[in-house]
């Protein structure tokens, strides 16, 4: 029986004229764009937890949606495959090609963890059924390690070591789980790996115990022949005061600083960027220009107060400019767009979902038509070039080659070679370049 019955699906594409609410006015998955299908830039994905796992509450009240199965008294294991068979009814009628999970979305956690370990086997059994008859696909999977009471102080960074062989433990069979329905990335989010007061905590030990995790991760990957690509999630806080993987920089330094730089990528959540007080636009072009972009999670949040919000994206500047950098850089390659989303608490109709995601994924439509032009253009390109043009003369090339210390630019300057002049950075003219971007409806074949 459909959960979803007065959404026939798929949505259609139905162009900026489109009358009916449930269609695409800018999602079109076989349009090109840059040589490319709509769908394969943007390899949307949705999300299991907060669609279909959480029930509306907040820490004021309680849910405030119609999901059957998080009723109390359903056996867990029928409720499980009742969520599934209305997640998939969902991802196929809005018809995207990705969704991701946590193991305790998909799989009640049992009574021990041999239990718990047979309810996720199962699950995947059935999400299996689900993909083939679907054609719907993984793009990432993941462990929930901060939800229970044992991970109160951390996963990896706890300070008792069989937290951390718990973790371990839970982390290996997500992967299992990960690879064998052929996901294209596993993702690590820390929401407890941190610290509530340094009163209590040894920053450096914990440091040092997440890099073994990481490093078990990564040689367990490769043990088993995944392909998917590892990826870490900054987050500066919330849960936690102070977590370690605060943002991309903070990530990227830790890598580096235990080897571990080529074995993982990050996955940018547009929220976190703003939380860690940057724009998403920069934690996307830090990681590009690091070698570490991986995915995104598409959720923005409220300007004007200070969590996790989670909302659909609905500001193609925003998305637009982070869009440019990925464009620029050749695009995604395992990662996607993922909607980490949650409704409002007030969204409580079952055509909600549909609503928030239309909205979020022609928001992304849009805004990849806007940096495709901006590329095509070249217009930013140039004025970036032209701007460093001085490296690539004599004087910047010797520099950089090591050529010259720091007395050879001293008499330099003191016989009165050089001379340098300020120059302007056009900022306000490069603004109003994307201005005019983003104001123009870019038709089909325009
Ligand atoms: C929480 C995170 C989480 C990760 C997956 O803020 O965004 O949802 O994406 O564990
Ligand atoms: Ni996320
Ligand atoms: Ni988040």
């Amino acid at each position: 029986m459909d959960f979803f019955p007065d959404v026939p699906g798929p949505i259609p594409f139905g162009g900026r004229d489109a009358e009916a609410e449930l269609a695409y006015r800018v999602y079109d998955p076989d349009r090109i764009v840059l040589g490319k299908r709509m769908e394969d830039h943007l390899r949307i994905a949705v999300c299991y937890w907060h669609s279909f796992g959480w029930p509306g509450s907040d820490v004021f009240g309680q849910g405030t949606f119609d999901r059957p199965w998080l009723e109390p008294g359903v056996d867990p294991m029928r409720a499980a495959r009742q969520k599934m068979d209305a997640a998939f009814e969902f991802f196929a009628k809005l018809g995207t090609p990705f969704f991701c999970f946590h193991d305790i979305d998909i799989a009640p956690v049992g009574a021990t963890f041999a239990e718990t370990k047979h309810n996720l086997e199962e699950m995947v059994g059935y999400a299996e059924e689900h993909m083939a008859r679907t054609g719907v696909r993984l793009l990432w999977g993941t462990t929930n390690a901060f939800g229970h009471p044992r991970f109160a102080a951390g996963a990896a960074t706890n300070p008792d070591p069989e937290v951390f062989a718990y973790a371990a433990a839970q982390v290996k069979n997500a992967i299992d789980a990960t690879h064998r329905l052929g996901g294209a990335n596993y993702v690590l989010w820390g929401g407890r790996e941190g610290y509530e007061t340094l009163l209590n905590t040894r920053m450096r030990r914990e440091a040092d115990q997440l890099a073994r995790f990481l490093t078990m991760v990564a040689e367990y990957k490769h043990a088993i022949g995944f392909e998917g690509t590892l990826l870490i999630e900054p987050k500066p806080q919330e849960p936690t005061k102070h977590q370690y993987d605060y943002d991309c920089a903070s990530v990227h330094g830790f890598l580096d600083r235990y080897d571990l730089v080529g074995e993982f990528r990050v996955n940018i959540e547009v929220n976190h960027a703003t939380l860690a007080g940057h724009s998403f636009h920069h934690e996307v072009a830090y990681a590009i220009d690091n070698g570490i972009f991986g995915s995104v999670d598409a959720n923005r949040g409220d300007p004007h107060n200070q969590w996790d919000t989670d909302q659909f994206p609905n500001s193609v500047e925003e998305m637009t400019l982070a869009m440019f950098e990925i464009l620029r850089s050749g695009g995604f390659d395992t990662g996607g767009f993922n909607f980490d989303t949650k409704l409002r608490r007030q969204s409580m109709d079952r055509v909600d979902l549909f609503h928030g995601h239309i909205g979020g994924i022609d928001t992304l439509a849009q805004s990849l038509l806007a940096a495709a032009r901006l590329v095509e253009d070249g217009a930013l390109q140039a004025a970036r070039d032209q701007r460093y043009a001085g490296w690539a003369g004599p004087l910047g090339t010797a520099i950089i080659d090591g050529d010259l210390s720091l007395g050879d630019l001293e008499q330099k300057v003191a016989a009165g070679d050089l001379d340098p002049h300020p120059v302007s950075g056009r900022q306000e003219q490069l603004e109003n370049l994307v201005n005019r971007t983003l104001w123009r409806a870019i038709e089909p074949g325009e």
